[in-house]
């Protein structure tokens, strides 16, 4: 089987080698020439666990390429990107792979879109730009399988997962199932492609509600003087309540976006927006916390710790950092950065001494392991004040070397 897979992002590129590596001939298209000279020569543009042992075991039958090539399986896995204005998604990738496919899809092929699209996208958009080929779905095979890895995670949960799959008919559900169970080994589930479209929505949706919850009930518990971490422990002792971790904020390429492409031709909800609101708010929330701790303090220096939009990745799409950076050096403050799993960064990245060096207050955003260990007797800062917004760091040891910790809705005054 030979599988021509576009876009070789965070879902494309692991896909791309998982395909590979379990016996397909795989050519995986990017439009981006350095990433494919790099990927050629051995080098991966990321890291994720297992990432690199895959690749030693795919690279005899994957090759990356500018262009796709004749192939019986052809797979989107390019970026949806929110237009930030217009809160409206941005299908022009999806618009332009389907436009790169069309020409070389022949009768019998199998199209399968993984991208995250609003409902109906297969059937409005990405369905009639295949046709322009000449050939009719039905005449090919169409199916919508949404991706749903979590990074840091991403090949044990590509495998390990349940896959649901949107066939455009039971031929196509069939096909593309029994090319993803190569590698699959969870459930598979089959529907119709405007059902898996939403349901994929409907998954980070309601994640990032639950996690705007706990971000109010944060809020809430600190106008009660009350801490929220204990309190979600004890109503997590209810047998049907599961409450999240309030956060600094929601990134990442999925839950920070996807929910708009719920709503986005929707005239009357109200909850989906108002828990976008919320999450995107939390970066003010911390620079609030931040700012009652600093007052007083002469030409205040912040270091933040972890701007990664979650712990142990270095990924920063959408991290609550750019926007807590961003406010706090509007604000005046001087803000130092420390990330020991991310490499680029729009702002300047520093080791853990320099980055809390004369330093008057650290804010801990990303819950990364490493951040547990560190010894607050080696910082050598002006102000001892902590910010920890994941409840992370053993709070005793950092109040014995003389620190003020503030944690994000423990109900101090
Ligand atoms: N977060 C909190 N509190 C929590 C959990 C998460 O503040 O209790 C924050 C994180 O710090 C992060 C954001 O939410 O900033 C999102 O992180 P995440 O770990 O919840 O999810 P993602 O964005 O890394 O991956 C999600 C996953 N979706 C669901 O769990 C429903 C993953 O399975 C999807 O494949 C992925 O989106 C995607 O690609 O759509």
């Amino acid at each position: 089987m030979r599988i021509c897979i576009l876009g070789l992002g965070y879902i494309g590129l692991p896909t791309a080698l998982l395909f590979a590596a379990h016996g397909a001939d795989v050519v995986g298209v990017d439009v981006k020439q350095n990433l494919v000279d790099c990927l050629n020569q051995g080098t991966l543009p990321f890291s994720e666990p297992g990432i690199e042992d895959l690749y030693r075991d795919a690279r005899e039958r994957f090759v990356a390429k500018t262009e796709p090539e004749a192939a019986d399986v052809f797979l989107i896995a390019v970026p949806t990107p929110l237009d930030a204005a217009t809160k409206v998604s941005n299908l022009s990738y999806v618009k332009n792979a389907a436009d790169m496919i069309a020409p070389r899809l022949a009768g019998g092929n199998l199209v399968i879109l993984e991208s995250t699209v609003p409902p109906g996208t297969s059937e409005r958009v990405v369905i009639p730009r295949l046709e322009k080929s000449g050939v009719v779905v039905g005449d090919f095979q169409y199916a919508h399988c949404p991706e749903r890895a979590i990074p840091g995670r991403t090949l044990q949960e590509m495998t390990t997962n349940t896959r649901i799959i949107g066939g455009y008919d039971r031929d196509s559900a069939e096909r593309a199932a029994s090319i993803y169970r190569t590698f699959v080994t969870g459930q598979i589930y089959r529907t119709d492609t405007r059902t898996a479209e939403f349901v994929k929505l409907m998954e980070n949706t309601s994640r990032d509600v639950s996690i705007a919850l706990a971000n109010e009930f944060a809020q809430l518990a600190e106008e009660c003087g009350i801490n929220v971490w204990k309190a979600i422990t004890l109503a997590n002792k209810h047998p049907r309540v599961s409450i999240l971790n309030p956060g600094p904020g929601v990134g990442g390429h999925c839950i920070a976006i996807d929910p708009w492409f719920l709503t986005e031709n929707s005239t009357r909800c109200k909850m989906v927006s108002t828990a976008r609101e919320i999450n995107d708010s939390m970066p003010n929330y911390v620079l609030h916390a931040v700012r009652s701790l600093l007052a007083g303090v002469r030409n205040p220096t912040i270091s933040i710790f972890g701007v990664a939009y979650k712990g142990n990745i270095g990924d920063t799409r959408e991290s609550p950092a750019l926007k807590l950076i961003q406010l706090a050096e509007n604000e005046g403050y001087a803000v130092r950065c420390h990330d020991p799993h991310v490499g680029e960064f729009p702002y300047p990245l520093m080791n853990a001494k320099d980055a809390t060096v004369g330093s008057d207050c650290l804010v801990v955003l990303a819950d990364h392991n490493c951040f547990c260990t560190v010894e607050p007797a080696d910082l050598q800062m002006r102000t001892k004040f902590v910010v920890d917004t994941r409840n992370i760091l053993d709070h005793e040891k950092w109040t014995k070397q003389g620190f003020i910790v503030r944690v994000l809705g423990d109900g101090s005054p």
